[in-house]
């Protein structure tokens, strides 16, 4: 019965709120920030001031043209809190949880904040490039970087580059959910954007990427069937979208 119930509601491409997640805290030079938690944080008096900028619930972008793939839904407000990373070091990503329904890639972007991130929303022009990602490797189990992270206890360890200009930072974190991925728009981004000062480092300053821009709706990362990836299915390969990780 519970089984036939799911089968109707995945076919009608409904979607199960249940499954979602939205980043619980993040943690580097051993100092854990909580995130922005949308269903507590605006209602305590006074509302705290998060390192992550403001979301509204823990639902997906799916218009992948609007200015909320940046920071997601909440405005892309800045926030007066920093968290501090040295480059070179990790940082965990801490999700309240992660549904298995909701499989896909799991992306880690930066941007340097022009003139500081209380001025700079990383919505125009080209600032972001990428620093981790895992798409779907068959040789792995789980093979889905959504799946990995949820068998990890909802967490993700990420590397900041070594030789990144010491500086202000969005540090955008995301999973891409494609379960519903084989309509035009039916792929769900799930951005998070936390506001990092970095330290130490080296000269380097990557950019490249336009986030909206660099996702578009038909291409194959995106307009996909999560059915197709499985280990008998020989041929099936996927690389996730954005572009390559920053070879720095
Ligand atoms: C195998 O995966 C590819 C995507 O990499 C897909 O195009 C193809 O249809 C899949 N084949 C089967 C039998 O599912
Ligand atoms: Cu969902």
């Amino acid at each position: 019965m519970r089984l036939s119930i799911a089968f109707v509601a995945v076919a009608a491409g409904v979607d199960f709120v249940a499954a979602h997640g939205y980043l619980a805290s993040v943690t580097m030079n051993g100092v854990t920030y909580p995130g922005w938690a949308p269903f507590s944080d605006p209602y305590q008096n006074p509302v705290p001031v998060r390192v992550e900028r403001v979301i509204t619930d823990n639902g997906p972008v799916t218009d992948i043209a609007s200015k909320d793939i940046t920071c997601n839904k909440g405005g892309n407000i800045p926030t007066a809190a920093f968290a501090t990373v040295t480059a070179g070091t990790q940082v965990k990503f801490q999700w309240d949880q992660w549904g298995s329904s909701h499989s896909g890639p799991v992306m880690t972007y930066m941007a340097k904040c022009t003139g500081g991130c209380a001025n700079f929303k990383g919505d125009s022009g080209s600032p972001w490039f990428k620093i981790d990602q895992f798409g779907w490797d068959p040789k792995q189990t789980p093979a889905w970087g959504s799946d990995r992270l949820a068998a990890q206890g909802a967490s993700w360890t990420v590397t900041i580059p070594k030789s990144i200009s010491a500086g202000e930072y969005l540090l955008r974190h995301e999973i891409l959910g494609l379960h519903v991925a084989s309509t035009v728009g039916g792929a769900q981004f799930y951005p998070h954007c936390v506001q990092v000062k970095v330290t130490g480092g080296g000269s380097a300053n990557p950019s490249g990427v336009a986030l909206p821009g660099i996702y578009k709706p038909t291409e194959p990362a995106i307009l996909t069937q999560l059915w197709w990836f499985n280990p008998s299915n020989t041929s099936a390969s996927y690389t996730p979208p954005g572009g390559p990780v920053w070879s720095g």
